[in-house]
């Protein structure tokens, strides 16, 4: 290096530090501010209130780029994507916006100059748990690669009171507690709109009148009961691009505080309880996420959130265009996140007929092509239906549109399958016992629908949707699911982010293929002992969370075993059950040849009302219970059930984990997205043939991936014969399982307790087909448990592992959806 050269670099690395210096104080001084004068609170107050005054001081460096952004998106003709759901779990927010904002660093500076530890004013942060889970977190991480990528896409959701419930455990069972999470306010992460206030009519009755427009019949919705949808906007900031995008929550309220002639009537009680049945609509998350279709609330929920929705939208474009809807359906796009958003096909139908006066076929074509469907499941018991009666008394003028649409609908498959009666009554929007499908209406109403993984995509063109895939076959395509790397990894990993710097640098934030480079170090001694030292430093972390939150000691060289998600028979927790009782009762019986150490997590929340998956959480404390503390055991196997699962959990979890357990019936879990969040942090699989463990399984190599199991057209074919004794008569270990289990070894004060999971999983009408996989799982854990022994072989997995995981970024499932279906253009503004 020149001497002038080293002068300029010097005097470039002043400048730089000079610069963090004043944005350390900066940040500094803003924190001081807001404790002080916004707060009321002293430097050494609470955590929560530091966390306060430092996400106020994070958005300040937000509001800027946020007003910028959406001004870039609202002038000029720009196509923007809006994306429906009824759920964002968006966990945290502080330690994501300031990786975005790349101020981490200096705000560590910041907070260390003032004697307090950002990890610990992080902590205090509560979870935004608007979600369940898969669906939920998906949303998520889409509306984190948008902004990335600088897509023009809002997500639009409600703004529920009390999130997912939390979960605690006593004596072994599941304990639901509320979440009100609103309670404390989502300050600073919200700002209210009220100036885009909506209204949202429900109930009424339906007359036909003749429009003095156009002398044609209308229909008119009147008498309804009327409610306010208020908008809260959360900023979504890009990675270090100054693109800041919003989601859209609404919350409800009623349209007046009191009905005032009630309340003068002295009817105080009506009064007072109309306002809170308004407010009801936003006040809870639904927490099950399959079954419990039905409920009126629930039906409330998703027409609020699509009336609202839709109106903003449509009124912006009425005000920008003067009424003129020609290019409507050219700039704008709505992603339905499953069914639950699907009446948006009824609803903008109804706006553009009602309001905007537009003829039926005018109004259909605008519709049709500016809907996409997302369907996530193929468990029937979550594809929603309603009933006619319930849609009628809430929905009066939409359920009409539905039998119009639904009616033309038919002619077009009575034009394909001429006398066809069978595929009429099957393709009906209305079914045979006078219900609404929301999937076909979905389908029907969508210029594009697609699955969650490669393996869901065909199974909904094969078998769930095969009428209409035959129907319209290019309206069908998939679009593989992926997770943030930004949050699960470069956040919640910071030891590997630190050495994948030193190797490969950043790059790979924003490009996660570039993560293939470290295939290169494969046989690189150094990285290969940094590599397993990072897993160490991650499983210490782990362990801690374990002790925690159950007390249980995890010794760190031991296998840490992880299966995390909603409970589910379809997941097979149980089958993780039965195999931690055939290690337990291998230890018992004496045969611990090359043994592997081994702990195991299990975590998740059960329904409140699925009895069978909240037993399953019992069986799960049972046996950790006798396991932990039999002393014939000792460290040769640990069981832990993590209570309260959730976002900012699996942010610890994931990086701490050697085995990722993937382990459904084949054929029944769409995507899932775990499994590859897993997978980036370096765990290995064991997993079944299903969801997008089939494209994980393709990227890392049969080396590289326990595989086990029935694959999904043998579960079909075994599902008309299966016989459960079949398997339990030939195999010793299975009998010796189902042994312990029986003899009440896990419940000897609670007789009785396990029979309904027992007579589940021996019944031949056990849909999941649990003891079928037994024994290829048992055997596959059994090669695990050698695999880990020979540690060389173990970091090499693990390295190849990440290394593949680059497609399973949102940022390629977004580049996706937007090539094949949303078409926006990115918009690079000019923040200055
Ligand atoms: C259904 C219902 C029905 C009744 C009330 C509340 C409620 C809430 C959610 C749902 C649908 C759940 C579907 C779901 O979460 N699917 C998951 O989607 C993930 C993202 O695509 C995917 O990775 C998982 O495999 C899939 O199970």
């Amino acid at each position: 290096m020149s001497t002038l050269e080293g002068f300029e670099k010097a005097k470039m690395i002043a400048e730089m530090q000079q610069l963090l210096g004043s944005e350390v104080k900066d940040l500094e001084e803003g924190f001081v501010h807001y404790l002080y004068n916004t707060l009321g609170r002293n430097v050494n107050s609470d955590a929560y209130y530091q966390f306060k005054a430092l996400s106020y001081t994070v958005r300040d460096r937000l509001m800027h780029h946020w007003k910028k952004t959406w001004h870039a998106y609202n002038e000029g003709d720009i196509k923007k994507a809006y994306y429906l759901s009824m759920e964002f779990l968006i966990g945290r927010s502080l330690t994501n916006n300031l990786l975005n904002l790349g101020v981490e660093t200096q705000t560590e500076k910041a907070m260390y100059d003032l004697g307090l530890s950002l990890e610990e004013i992080e902590d205090a942060e509560r979870d935004a748990g608007l979600g369940n889970g898969g669906l939920g977190r998906l949303a998520a991480c889409f509306m984190d690669s948008c902004a990335t990528l600088q897509l023009p896409v809002m997500g639009y959701g409600l703004r529920y009171e009390y999130g997912m419930f939390k979960q605690r455990i006593q004596e072994g069972f599941q304990i639901e507690e509320p979440d009100h999470w609103l309670g404390f306010g989502n300050y600073p992460w919200e700002i209210q709109r009220s100036e885009y206030t909506r209204v949202v009519r429900f109930g009424g009755q339906t007359r036909m009148f003749t429009d003095p427009h156009t002398s044609k019949l209308s229909s008119l919705w009147e008498n309804t009961s009327d409610v306010i949808a208020v908008p809260f906007d959360v900023p979504i900031p890009g990675f270090k691009n100054e693109t800041v995008n919003t989601l859209r929550l609404w919350s409800a309220a009623a349209v007046e505080d009191f009905d005032l002639t009630q309340f003068n009537a002295g009817s105080y009680f009506e009064a007072v309880s109309d306002k809170s049945a308004a407010e009801n609509i936003t006040m809870v998350l639904y927490p099950n996420d399959t079954s419990e279709n039905g409920k009126e609330l629930r039906l409330r929920q998703q027409y609020f959130l699509v009336s609202a929705s839709l109106q903003d939208v449509v009124c912006q474009w009425h005000h920008k265009y003067n009424g003129d809807f020609t290019n409507f359906a050219q700039y704008n796009v709505f992603q339905l996140n499953d069914t639950h958003p699907s009446l948006a096909v009824a609803e903008l139908m109804r706006i553009l007929l009602d309001d905007y006066f537009m003829e039926w076929t005018k109004a259909w074509e605008i519709v049709s092509s500016c809907m996409a469907y997302t369907n996530h499941t193929l468990l029937p018991e979550a594809l929603e239906r309603w009933s006619v009666p319930l849609f009628e008394k809430l929905l009066p003028r939409p359920l009409e549109i539905i039998y119009e649409i639904n009616h033309r609908f038919l002619k077009q498959v009575a034009m394909k399958w001429p006398g066809d009666q069978n595929k009429l009554r099957q393709m009906s929007i209305i079914d045979e016992h006078n219900h609404v499908c929301m999937a076909y209406l979905a389908i029907v109403g969508s210029f594009s629908v697609n699955g969650v993984a490669a393996l869901h995509s065909q199974l909904l063109k094969d078998g769930l949707f095969n009428d209409f895939y035959r129907l319209w076959p290019n309206r069908f395509n998939n679009k593989t699911n992926g997770v943030t790397q930004r949050r699960w990894m470069a956040s919640s990993n910071p030891g590997l982010r630190a050495l994948l710097k030193s190797k490969i640098g950043e790059e790979w934030i924003t490009d996660l293929s570039q993560l293939s480079k470290i295939e290169d170090f494969v046989h690189d001694k150094e990285f290969r002992r940094s590599w397993m030292k990072v897993k160490r430093e991650n499983k210490k972390r782990l362990a801690q969370l374990v002790k925690k939150t159950t007390g249980v000691d995890f010794p760190e060289d031991s296998l840490f075993d992880v299966q995390v998600k909603r409970i589910h028979e379809y997941k097979r927790q149980l089958l993780n059950v039965l195999h931690v009782i055939h290690l337990y009762s291998s230890i018992k019986r004496g045969q611990v040849d090359n043994w592997t150490n081994r702990c195991v997590i299990i975590g998740g929340k059960a329904a409140p009302g699925y009895a069978m998956a909240k037993n399953i959480i019992k069986l799960v404390n049972n046996v950790a219970d006798i396991v932990n503390n039999d002393p014939d055991v000792g460290n040769k196997l640990k069981v832990a059930f993590i209570p309260n699962y959730r976002v900012s959990a699996m942010e610890i979890i994931c990086p701490g984990t050697d085995v990722s357990e993937q382990i459904s019936t084949a054929g029944k879990e769409a995507s899932g997205t775990g499994n590859m969040k897993f997978m980036m942090n370096g765990a290995v699989t064991i997993g079944t043939l299903d969801g997008a463990n089939v494209e994980i399984l393709e990227a890392v190599g049969e080396e590289n991936f326990f595989l086990f199991g029935l694959k999904t057209p043998e579960v079909e074919e075994m599902r008309h014969h299966y016989n459960p004794h079949h398997f339990i008569d030939s195999d010793e270990d299975l009998r010796a399982v189902l042994g312990l289990l029986e003899s009440g070894h896990f419940n000897q004060f609670e007789p009785g307790i396990f029979n309904d999971i027992i007579s589940s999983i021996k019944s031949s009408n056990d849909p999941w087909m649990t003891l079928a996989d037994f024994r290829s799982y048992i055997d596959t854990q059994k090669a695990i448990g050698l695999a880990f022994q020979d540690h060389e072989r173990w970091n090499t997995m693990s390295i190849i592992n990440s290394a593949r995981s680059g497609v399973f970024s949102t940022d390629r499932t977004m580049m996706e959806y937007n090539r094949d279906i949303w078409k926006l253009t990115p918009i690079a503004h000019n923040a200055k």
